[in-house]
């Protein structure tokens, strides 16, 4: 008895941590503006036989639409009401989409914009997704209804009522992030509203959310919206499984408010691993590969079951937020495959691998003129489906970085490794390394601009191995590289500093 209330107490405290993926999966990809019906075909087709546990969707709830600029992404971080119509399609999609992506066992995350509403600037009219009136100068949103009173104008302090200074904890807080309507969630009204909000996305079988902007409220105030969310839909997900709850705090050191302030509300997403990967994989600030063998929290980086990993995200692929130059993109796709493939093959954290679509980059003054392109779309600002060309690549501007082969097999990799140590590191002192998890998998890696001609302890079982950066295991042969382990669990790895992807990645599912 006592024994089932400690592991009572421990599942209420811990399970909001817990992405709920399948067993046996572990990644989360962002499917950043894909349509619902898109996302529900490619759970079907491609996420679930290729070992992904989740999606992250763009926000779902009615946002503003604007035509200056034309559509941009960022209209969808605008809310104009919680009725569930967006550019990425009707209510009655994404529960479609989310059927269906559960059905095969993919989960699916909402980033949920509660912060604020639309922009001061938003005018008063029907240009929304759902085509719902509001009024952002008299801050009147009458079908959630929010009305002057729900917002938090009158507690922020600063001279023009937006945040100035993110060193003062209380205009982060209390004023207006980038003018957006800021909401009051000290507000027993406001919480119950955004409360009722994300449960009415956990009854359709979400999974839980990414909570954007984080930063921007205080951790109290999420913490009684948080309370009030139900456990999942059993029809999915087993009794009392709480909602798994990811923060986007951006905390890369130097200012007040840290990402260690939410970590009793959920994981946060570590920016870190973002900026200085980047920073490593592209050889900037004297950094080395070598140095990664204490890669996590030797990093200073947060504890690794609080955090959130990701190589880029939707914000700072295009220099939005935080990171900056140094941040990798499939702009840089050697480097951005090498980086993402380390993030994969490490324990740390829980992971979520990037999707995104092209735009027309024009850097004027290391700034990107068109960082507010939206999503591939028809002349009526719709957005265009996502097609499949016959090598399983997307056409029509969609990246799709998870299905860049090197990309899919490195999320198999690391299910494969799931909950194996971190093991038989090596390095050269320079670029190149390589490390084990466990008995199960092995990564090596040459960054150097020479070659690599090593035979390193792999601690895997003899026989023949498919590289599965080069190939795959298919029909059992490898269609590229084969790597051979020999009894004594050491492999000679030649890798080319002028290889198309210089690393090899093996593990034991893809023996021959
Ligand atoms: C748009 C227009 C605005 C207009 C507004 C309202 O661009 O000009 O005023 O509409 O009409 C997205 C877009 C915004 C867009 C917004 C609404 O990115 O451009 O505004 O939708 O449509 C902060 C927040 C963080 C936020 C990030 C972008 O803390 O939460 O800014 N990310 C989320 C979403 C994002 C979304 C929103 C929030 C809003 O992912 O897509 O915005 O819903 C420092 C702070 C960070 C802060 C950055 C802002 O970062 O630490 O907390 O992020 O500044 O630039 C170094 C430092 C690093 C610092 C960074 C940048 O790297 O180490 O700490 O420099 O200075």
């Amino acid at each position: 008895m006592k024994l089932l209330v400690f592991a009572w107490i421990l599942g209420v405290c811990w399970a909001q941590y817990n992405p709920n993926t399948k067993p046996g999966t572990t990644s989360i990809v962002h499917l950043f503006e894909w349509r619902w019906a898109d996302i529900a075909e490619e759970c079907e087709r491609f996420l679930a036989p290729n070992g992904f546990g989740g999606v992250q969707i763009s926000p779902p709830q009615e946002s503003i639409r604007l035509t200056n600029p034309w559509m941009p992404w960022w209209q969808r971080y605008q809310t104009i009401s919680y009725n569930l119509c967006s550019r990425s399609g009707t209510e009655k999609e994404l529960r479609d989409m989310v059927t269906r992506c559960n059905n095969v066992g993919v989960r699916i995350y909402v980033d949920a914009v509660i912060n604020h509403m639309c922009g001061a600037s938003g005018g008063a009219g029907t240009h929304s997704s759902c085509g719902t009136y509001f009024n952002a100068d008299t801050k009147d949103f009458p079908s959630v209804p929010y009305s002057a009173w729900d917002f938090n104008d009158g507690k922020c302090k600063s001279p023009s009522g937006d945040i100035e200074n993110y060193h003062d904890i209380y205009q982060v807080r209390d004023c207006r992030l980038v003018s957006l309507l800021d909401l009051a969630l000290e507000k027993d009204y406001v919480r119950g509203r955004i409360a009722e909000y994300m449960n009415s996305l956990i009854d359709i079988g979400v999974a839980g959310f990414r909570v954007d902007g984080c930063k921007h409220m205080w951790p109290g105030d999420l913490r009684v919206v948080f309370d009030k969310l139900k456990n999942l839909n059993t029809k999915w997900f087993a009794e009392n499984t709480r909602p798994f709850i990811f923060q986007e705090v951006i905390d890369l050191g130097g200012e007040p408010i840290t990402a260690s302030e939410y970590f009793g509300l959920g994981r946060v997403t570590e920016f870190k691993n973002s900026a200085k990967l980047g920073t490593v994989f592209r050889k900037w600030d004297n950094e080395k590969m070598a140095y990664l063998k204490n890669w996590g929290e030797g990093w200073s980086l947060m504890s690794s079951d609080k955090a959130v990993v990701f190589i880029d995200n939707h914000d700072n692929q295009r220099g939005h937020g935080p990171g900056g130059a140094s941040v990798l993109t499939f702009w840089d796709s050697r480097l951005y495959k090498m980086a993402t493939g380390f993030m994969l093959a490490h324990p740390y954290g829980v992971t979520r691998v990037m999707s995104s679509f092209q735009w027309p980059r024009h850097i004027v003054n290391g700034k990107d003129e068109n960082d507010w392109v939206g999503p591939p779309s028809y002349s009526d600002g719709s957005t265009k489906p996502v097609p499949i060309n016959p090598d399983s690549t997307c056409g029509d501007g969609w990246v799709c970085e998870h299905r860049w082969r090197q990309i899919k097999n490195m999320v198999i990799f690391r299910n494969v490794v799931n909950g194996e140590n971190f093991s038989y590191w090596w390095d050269n002192g320079s670029n190149q390394v390589a490390f084990g998890r466990g008995n199960k998998g092995f990564i090596v890696f040459n960054n150097d601009d020479w070659n690599m001609d090593v035979i390193l302890l792999t601690g895997l079982p003899a026989g023949t191995y498919c590289d599965v950066i080069s190939g795959q295991k298919e029909g059992g042969r490898c269609t590229g590289l084969q790597i051979t382990v020999q009894g004594d669990g050491r492999a000679r790895f030649q890798i080319s500093n002028t290889a198309e992807d210089p690393f090899i990645a093996i593990h034991i599912n893809a023996k021959l």
